[in-house]
Formats: structure tokens, C-alpha cells, sequence
């Protein structure tokens, strides 16, 4: 694939490095076009950019362990312990190939062929785009008994490829830090973000060892995964809070034509679905041949045994595909010598044949699985059972009452403080904890755009309500009408009032509740809401620090002790923690968490909502072991919350 790119490239070596130049000025031209944005997304995306070639090298099988460092300067560092790229000079370009892959644009990781690749997907792009929008990056093989290395500034050679001395060891080292230049937004990496997709690549990758350090504290904080069970594993770590209808999760792996497809299933007792794709690593929201081969198949085979075994009768009705899927948790994850990504956020898996190929292994083994295992058999079809006389029972009395759900924008809340734009684009709406908080938030705001919904107490828990309750709750009720969107089936994104919708809470216990609880809502129930991007959690500040006249705001302690340290000792600083938002004023409120030109939001994406769902089963689940443990796990993220 190099060759047929640099063959593009020109013949001549001037000629070639002439366009590899202008290739990388385009990117530093126009980053959008190759990472989607140059916000903290975006840069995020350098990262994985990186790793997926490791993980490539790991799913060739030559690499068993990557390590990702977070440095004080939010520097990545990237090590694999594959072979590592190659050195030798190649004869169109007269370049060692390691640096080609740097330096010209599009030419992918992939030397000699063969093997499942993460790139050529949502990433993929190349390393080269990351290396053009990095202020530095810097490459170290281990290879043949010699380190080699090469530097490169805004994606520019700065020497040639050198010998810098001996190793005993085979990989590959990637330093890079994002250029300030290109990232106006941010250059600061968000660990948790980063935790949470290392340690999905573990689930992902069977055995694979992958971990992840901060350094940029005083203390190094390091989180290392390895799964034996794969995703098996995952099945089990998204069912931990769950009550489960049989103790091991349903697995299996196979491989035909070239394809993998690896299915792990478990059913809880609970009412929804949670399925997750993936194909080649990459997280297939939008689902696909995979997912659409992989239910046909589950509904299928579901009522052949049911029939087969008399659980239904042959004047009876097949159970519904939702049906079979009630309280299912599905990991399945296909990897395909060659992924096509369709759909609007190039996450749908477009190959036809997986449809078909998934299908029929599924079945092969999933039929051979209900034959041996009688008595989970019996639980699965009694829960598909159930499901189906609910679903039965609650169509009729849809049809009996026929009632209008009232939800319909002419019955605007009260409590709702609207803004004067009727322009969704520009309007935003502030769910805000609290009456004293929500006061503050309508004096305080900008009445054009904002608009303020105080939200008070406890809403719903979704997760443990009927459909008939959730839409009785008042919270609820006002939150859907607010955004104008309409509930479950009827439910439009394209109704929606407001293009943000912004929870604002306390940074204590009560306050990561009602927000797990508000994302938990969301989740289920405006899914396309969030998919859109449209739900932002404020980022109220922890203190302030008021020296004469002068008033700053900070989020941590840490920054706190930096900006002491930092100021005169005299006039003698006064510091305010600031235990909820309602002790702030109205221009306190407007102007730390706010005002667009200083506040700073958090985007809220899907897999965000995931884990909200799963820390609030976590921290206010009835069960205690599982709690127990992820507090230990996770002891850095949850230190304001003092459960
Ligand atoms: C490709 O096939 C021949 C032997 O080397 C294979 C390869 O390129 N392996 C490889 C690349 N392992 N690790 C990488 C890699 C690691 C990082 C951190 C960054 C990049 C761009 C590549």
C-alpha cells in the first residue's frame, strides 16, 4: 500500500517529497477535514490515531503489550512491543519506510499485506496527519539489535533517521505533542476519556496487556487491563450491577471467509437492551450488517427451539425480536480484512456478506448451546415469554384509552423560563438543580438564548420504571415538552427547541446523582439527542479566590494550591469552596458556568451516557460488593463523591 501511494506521489524522490510537503500542509490547512474538529475531540482522536497502530500490530499477532503515558506537558507517549516499523529504505522514495509513514499522507501502517486492521475506519487516516499537527513527534524503533530515531517538528523532517544505540528488545515508541497552533480550544487530555476506550480495546482484544499513566500529577496514576475472557469479560464488567438469569455469559468465536465473529450474551432481569457493536475495534453505533445478521438470527432461533420444545404452541404467535432481547446485555465483534463504515457517523458496518456470515455462525452455535444447556434455555424463552404477553398487555391498553400524551408544546411548563429565539441552533437550555440555584440561573442568564428549567429533588430512576410512570413524572414530563421533541415512539430530534441542553448540578453526592440520573434519561430515552451532540454538562468552578479586587475561579485542588503559590502573600487571599451552585449570585453563576466566553462545557457523548448508567448502578445499586470494588478501582475519579 506504501508503494502504490508514493508510486501516486511521483517517480522522482524531489518530486515526491514535493507533494508529501504540500500533502501535510493541506492537513495543517484544513485539520477538520482529517479528524473531524480541532476541539478536544479532535484531540483525543490524535491519540487513537497512534494506538490503533499498535493495536493493529497486537491483532497481527506480534505485539502482546502497549503502554500509553500522559506527561506533565500532555505529551503522549505510545509503546508497542511488536516488531516495529519498518527502517529499511525503500526504493521509489530512496526514504526509510518509517519515515514515509510519517511524512506522506494517507500511507497507513500496512507493509506486506494481510492481517485486520483498526484503520481505514473512523480513524485511520494516518499517522502522518497526527505528525502534521503535532508542535513535535518523535518515533524510536527497536529492531535488529539498534534503536533507531527520527524527529519531526509540525510534521517536518529534522534529520534523518539515526542510530542512537543498542536494545535487546522489538517495538515501537511514538512521542507527540499536540500542536497549540491547531488545538485552540484545549491541549489537555482528559485521562477518563482516555481510560475508558484503553480498557474497551482490552475487552476487544482478548489477553492483549494495555495500560495507561498519568504523569502529570505528583502521584503517577496507572490503570492496566488485560482480559483472558475477551469479551466475554466485557458481558460480564456491564453486568456486575445486574441480577443475572444465568451465571455465565454466552460466548462464542468463529471464523469464516477471512471474517471473526465473536458474540458474548447474558440476560439480566431487567427491561432493556444493551447491545454494543464493534467491527475491527471501532464501536459501530449506528449497528449494521453485524447487528442486523446477528438479531435475525437470536429471534429465529429463539422460537425454533420454543416451538420445537412446546414452550409455544402451534396456534400460538412467534415472540417479537424485541421480545428475545428484553434485559439482554451483547457484546459482538467482528473483525473484516476490509470494514466499510457507512451511515452519518461512518459507525454502521456496510459489508453485505457479514450479514450472512454472522448469521449462520451464531446460529450454529447458539442452537448447539440451547440443545446442551436445557434449564438456561427454559430462562431465556420464560423471558421472552414474559416480555411478549407485557408487550400484548400494554398494546391494548394503548388502544383502549387512545389518550394524547400531552406532551405537546402548547402545554409549556410553568417552572420553565423560556428564551426569545425560537432558533433551536443558537437556543440553549439549562436543566438546573434546585429552586435557589434555578433563581439564580434566570436572573443571571442571557434571557435571548437561555432558557432555565429548574428541576427539584430526585427524578425518576428510568431504569426501574414503566414506561406509564415515567411519563406520569412531573420532571420528566417538563423536560420533554421543554425540548419539544415528543416521547418514545413518536420521539423526532429534528423537534428539538433547544441544540444544547446543559445539566447544571452541584459537585457533590446529590448533584452526580440527579446528573447519572438525567444521562441514565437520556440515554434511554432521547438517545438521538445525545448522538446529535446536543447534551453538555456545566462545569461549575470548585473555588474562588478573592485578593482585593482581583476574583479567580478554580476546579481543583489542585489548581488551587498552583494559583496560592503562585500570588502574593499579602493582601492576604480569601478562598470560597463553593459547596453548590445556589451559593452563588446571579453574575457568579453567569459568569463562571454560563457565559459562552469563559464557561466551559462538557460534551456528553454516547459512550459517556454508558457510563453513567453503569457508575449509577454502581453507587446506587442495591448491591454492595460491586460498589465496594469500583470505588477501590476507581478511587481517583469518584473523590468528590463521598458514598
Ligand atoms: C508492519 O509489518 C512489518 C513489521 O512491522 C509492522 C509494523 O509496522 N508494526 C508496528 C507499527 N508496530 N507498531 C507500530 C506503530 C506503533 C506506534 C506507537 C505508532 C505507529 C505509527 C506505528
Amino acid at each position: 500500500m506504501i508503494g502504490e501511494l508514493i508510486e501516486e506521489a511521483g517517480q522522482e524522490y524531489n518530486a515526491s517529497q514535493i507533494q508529501v510537503l504540500e500533502g501535510l500542509e493541506a492537513v495543517r490547512k484544513r485539520p477538520g477535514m482529517y479528524i473531524g474538529s480541532t476541539s478536544v475531540e479532535g484531540l483525543h482522536h490524535l491519540v487513537w490515531e497512534i494506538v490503533d497502530n499498535s493495536i493493529d500490530e497486537a491483532m497481527a499477532g506480534h505485539a502482546s503489550q502497549i503502554q500509553v503515558f500522559l506527561e506533565p506537558d500532555d505529551t503522549i507517549r505510545v509503546t508497542d512491543n511488536g516488531r516495529g516499523i519498518p527502517i529499511d529504505i525503500q526504493e521509489k522514495t530512496g526514504r526509510p519506510a518509517v519515515e514515509t509513514v510519517f511524512t506522506v499522507l494517507h500511507a497507513g501502517g500496512k507493509f506486506g499485506g494481510g492481517g485486520y486492521k483498526v484503520s481505514g475506519g473512523l480513524h485511520g487516516v494516518g499517522s502522518s496527519v497526527v505528525n502534521a499537527l503535532s508542535e513535535f513527534l518523535e518515533v524510536s524503533v527497536h529492531k535488529n539489535g539498534t534503536v533507531y530515531h527520527q524527529r519531526y517538528e509540525r510534521g517536518e523532517v529534522m534529520f534523518d533517521l539515526k542510530e542512537i544505540g543498542e536494545t535487546d528488545l522489538s517495538g515501537t515508541e511514538v512521542r507527540f505533542k499536540a500542536d497549540a497552533e491547531i488545538f485552540k480550544e484545549t491541549t489537555t487530555y482528559d485521562f477518563n476519556k482516555l481510560a475508558t476506550r484503553i480498557r474497551e480495546l482490552a475487552f476487544l482484544n482478548r489477553g492483549l496487556k494495555i495500560s495507561i499513566q498519568d504523569n502529570r500529577k505528583d502521584e503517577p496514576v496507572t490503570l492496566e487491563y488485560q482480559y483472558d475472557g475477551g469479551i466475554k469479560s466485557y458481558v460480564e464488567y456491564l453486568n456486575q450491577t445486574k441480577t443475572v438469569l444465568y451465571d455465565e455469559p454466552i460466548y462464542l468465536e468463529d471464523e469464516q471467509e477471512g471474517i471473526v465473529v465473536e458474540v458474548a450474551l447474558q440476560h439480566t432481569d431487567g427491561y432493556h437492551m444493551n447491545i454494543m457493536s464493534f467491527a475491527n475495534n471501532i464501536h459501530t453505533y449506528e449497528g449494521g450488517t453485524h447487528e442486523f445478521g446477528f438479531k435475525t438470527a437470536l429471534t429465529r432461533i429463539v422460537n425454533d427451539y420454543a416451538r420445537k420444545n412446546k414452550f409455544i404452541k402451534e396456534n400460538e404467535e412467534n415472540v417479537s425480536g424485541e421480545d428475545v432481547r428484553e434485559g439482554l446485555t451483547i457484546v459482538l465483534s467482528i473483525k473484516h480484512p476490509d470494514p466499510q463504515f457507512e451511515g452519518q457517523t461512518k459507525t454502521k458496518l456496510g459489508n453485505s456478506e457479514v450479514r450472512t456470515i454472522t448469521d449462520r455462525l451464531f446460529s450454529l452455535h447458539f442452537e448447539r448451546f440451547l440443545m446442551e444447556n436445557p434449564q438456561t434455555s427454559k430462562r431465556i424463552i420464560d423471558k421472552a415469554l414474559l416480555a411478549a404477553k407485557a408487550r400484548l398487555a400494554a398494546k391494548r391498553a394503548r388502544e383502549v384509552t387512545r389518550k394524547k400524551n400531552g406532551l405537546e408544546i402548547s402545554n409549556l411548563p410553568g417552572k420553565l423560563a423560556d428564551c426569545a429565539s425560537k432558533d433551536p441552533k443558537i437556543s440553549e437550555l439549562f436543566i438546573v438543580e434546585g429552586d435557589s440555584a434555578g433563581g439564580s440561573a434566570k436572573q443571571g442568564r442571557s434571557r435571548f438564548f437561555q432558557a432555565i428549567l429548574p428541576i427539584r429533588g430526585k427524578i425518576l430512576n428510568v431504569e426501574k420504571a414503566t414506561i406509564d410512570r415515567i411519563l406520569a413524572n412531573e420532571e420528566i414530563r417538563s423536560l420533554f415538552t421543554a425540548m419539544g421533541t415528543g416521547f418514545g415512539e413518536e420521539f423526532q430530534v429534528d423537534k428539538a427547541r433547544y441544540h444544547k441542553l446543559i445539566i447544571m448540578t452541584d459537585a457533590d453526592v446529590d448533584g452526580a446523582h440527579i446528573r447519572t440520573l438525567l444521562l441514565t434519561l437520556f440515554y434511554r430515552y432521547m438517545r438521538p439527542v445525545v448522538e446529535a451532540g446536543f447534551v453538555y454538562i456545566a462545569q461549575p468552578p470548585l473555588y474562588q479566590v478573592k485578593q482585593g479586587k482581583k476574583e479567580v475561579y478554580l476546579d481543583s485542588d489542585r489548581e488551587l494550591n498552583k494559583y496560592l503559590k503562585s500570588i502574593p502573600a499579602t493582601p492576604k487571599p480569601s478562598v470560597q469552596r463553593y459547596k453548590g451552585l445556589g451559593e452563588m449570585d446571579a453574575e457568579q453563576l453567569w459568569s463562571t458556568t454560563m457565559n459562552p466566553e469563559n464557561r466551559r462545557l462538557l460534551q456528553v457523548t454516547v459512550d459517556d451516557a454508558i457510563e453513567a448508567d453503569l457508575v449509577f448502578d454502581m453507587l446506587m445499586g442495591e448491591r454492595v460488593e460491586p460498589r465496594r470494588d469500583f470505588i477501590e478501582e476507581n478511587a481517583q475519579y469518584v473523590t468528590n463523591i463521598d458514598v
